[in-house]
This record gives structure tokens, sequence and C-alpha cells, in this order.
């Protein structure tokens, strides 16, 4: 049907096209640290405390384009501060990455496409659900987070994702299971000071230009095992799912930093 898309193939990003709103704001890019400039706006970013709370359960679940994990309703993960222009509200978040030989983050840095992305995908609190946000410049403000494989150390929130997704859930389309005991906090690079923002949109259709974007610059370190667990979930059409990024794209406005980095 016209609403197939893919990330291979006649339903790949090049033949997205009217499925994918064109701009000059699309996502997502390459970040090149030497030409993005210093902005004092850009300090640290407040998260919730809901952030650092291990009691919440989140629902994992496979929409055939990434797998993705939903809090609890109870759960008020929000985040401000970090030049955001306002308090936005985590809605879930997923995963992008590659396959045993290729690397599959959706940013790049200078050029260097890492193992894996995970993206927090919250909404502006000033809208009444994450639909309506979604079609508003400062609707979306997505968190982006590179993982780095083949460390000893992994990292324990993609830990009790791996073990769940080695144990089939959510590998094929419609699956889900939930997971308890683990806080967000975890996922995020120790340091969160250091990070890149730009004004972008979503990296797949309908590609709405309606997201305030945040990289950061550290990566979070995962084991080789810990990556591995992804390469087995299945698309829409019971294939595995291997590199479900979306190229780069041309970004002609400034990337500016965060104070500290
Ligand atoms: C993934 O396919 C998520 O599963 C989608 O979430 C998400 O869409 C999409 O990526 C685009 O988000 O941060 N990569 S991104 O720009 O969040 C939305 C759902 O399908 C609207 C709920
Ligand atoms: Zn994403």
């Amino acid at each position: 049907s016209s609403g197939d898309w893919s990330y291979t193939g006649e339903n790949g990003p090049n033949h997205w096209g009217s499925l994918c709103r064109s701009g000059s704001q699309q996502s997502p890019i390459n970040i090149d640290i030497g030409k993005s400039k210093h902005d004092q706006e850009l300090g640290q970013f407040i998260f919730s405390p809901d952030y650092f709370n291990y009691t919440f359960k989140y629902n994992l679940s496979n929409n055939g384009h990434s797998v993705m994990l939903t809090p609890d309703s109870s759960a008020q993960l929000t985040v401000s501060g970090g030049g955001l222009p306002g308090t936005y509200r985590l809605a879930q978040f997923h995963f992008h990455w590659g396959g045993p030989s290729s690397a599959g983050s959706e940013h790049t840095l200078n050029n260097k496409q890492y193992q894996a992305e995970v993206h927090l995908v919250h909404y502006n609190l000033n809208y009444d659900n994450i639909g309506s946000a979604a079609t508003s410049k400062d609707g979306l403000a997505v968190i982006g987070v590179f993982l780095e494989a083949g460390k000893s150390v992994g990292n324990v929130v993609i830990e009790k994702i791996a073990n769940r997704l080695s144990n089939s859930c959510a590998t094929v389309l419609s699956s889900n299971c939930t997971i308890d005991n683990m806080r967000l906090i975890d996922i995020l690079p120790f340091n969160h000071d250091n990070y890149f923002r730009y004004q972008g949109s979503l990296t797949t259709p309908p590609c709405s230009e309606s997201v305030v974007w945040t990289v950061f610059q550290k990566p979070i370190s995962v084991t080789k095992e810990q990556l591995q667990s992804f390469f087995r979930i299945q698309d829409s059409h019971s294939h595995e799912l291997h590199n479900n990024f979306r190229p780069v794209q041309k970004y002609k406005k400034p990337v500016t930093k965060s104070f500290s980095s």
C-alpha cells in the first residue's frame, strides 16, 4: 500500500517521496563539531524525579520499523532546561541500529556513524497530546544518544531490553511485554552537559519538521551481546530488521552546542 515504507529496496528512504514531508530542516544530519557554534543559552537539562525512579513499568513493542518502550501512563518523565522552549514529557523511546557488519546510528558526528542510536521522544506540555504537538515547530523534543559497542561494560537499561529481546519479546511485529526495575536516567551518558542542538524533523514518514533535536556528544557503552540482541528483531514481512536508519540529510542552518562542550 502507499503507506508501506521500509529501509531497503523500492520502499526505502529514497522512495519515501510523498509519504515524507520535504524541507530544509530534515533529520538526521551529520554534525560537524568544528562548525557548531557555542550557545550560552544551552545550559544543563533538568530531568524530573521520575527519571531517577525505578518503579515504573515500560511496555516493549515492535511496530515493524523499530522496537519501542512506552512508559506506564502514571510516569511523569519530563525534561526542561537545556535551552528547550518549554517542558516536554516522554512519550516513548526507540532504537535505530545496523547489523553484524554495519553501523546504524542516524546522526553522525564528524561523519562517524555509531553502532546504534536511541531516541527519547518527548512532547511539549503546552499541547494536549503528542498528536497535536507533532505538527508544531516546538512540539517535540527528541534526545538522541549514541550506542558504542565492544566495551566490556554494558548499559543496565540496555541489558534489561536485550534480555527481553533474547527471550523473543517484541522480536516479531505487534508482540509486546513489560519491563520493570529500570530507571531512565541510566540510558543517558554520565556526562549529559555536552550536547548539540538543531531544529529538525522526525526521521520517518511523515518527517514532520516539529523536532527540537538534542544529540549528546558522549555515547553510552554497550556490550557486543547487548547490541547483537537487536539484530534478530523482525519487520512486518518477517525479515530481520537491519539498518533501520535514514541517511543523513542536507542541513544549512547552524548547529549549536552547549556552553560546556
Ligand atoms: C520510530 O519508528 C518510532 O517507533 C516511532 O514512534 C517514531 O515516530 C519514529 O521512529 C520517528 O521518530 O525520533 N526517529 S524519530 O524521529 O515518534 C514518532 C511511533 O511510531 C511519531 C510511536
Ligand atoms: Zn528515532
